[in-house]
């Protein structure tokens, strides 16, 4: 710990600003300030934490494409579901021809959730 001037109130800005390592030790029981200390030294480093911000950037961007990609997925399967059920005789031709505005709207909804998927896909993998 470095020394804090007594006069001034806690200043937690101060506190992460000046203070480069963190030390754990009174934090022992704690599994994420440990995995943050990847040399085990019991103490959390500026390059540690860099570290860490760097790894959650990743995981977080590949939470992101597995959203995304369940999307596209499950608008796949929308427009095949319901074109299969289109072609059942659980629905009258004169239903569809009523909804045929709405069912247009459901294609090209599901249609641009796959389309926006491969451009995002494109446009990250640049
Ligand atoms: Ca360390």
């Amino acid at each position: 710990m470095a020394h804090r001037d007594h006069h001034h109130d806690p200043d937690p800005y101060y506190d992460r600003h000046h203070h480069d390592d963190v030390p754990i030790e009174q934090h022992a029981h704690n599994n994420i300030l440990k995995n943050i200390d990847s040399n085990k030294d019991g103490i959390i480093s500026e390059s540690e934490i860099d570290r860490e911000k760097e790894l959650l950037k990743i995981y977080q961007i590949e939470q992101k494409v597995r959203t995304q990609r369940r999307m596209a997925w499950i608008a796949m399967f929308g427009i095949i579901l319901m074109t299969i059920f289109l072609f059942t005789p659980i629905i009258s031709i004169a239903k569809i021809k009523v909804l045929a505005e709405l069912l247009g709207m459901y294609y090209l909804a599901n249609a641009s959730i796959i389309g926006f998927y491969f451009g995002a896909q494109a446009y990250m993998g640049k």
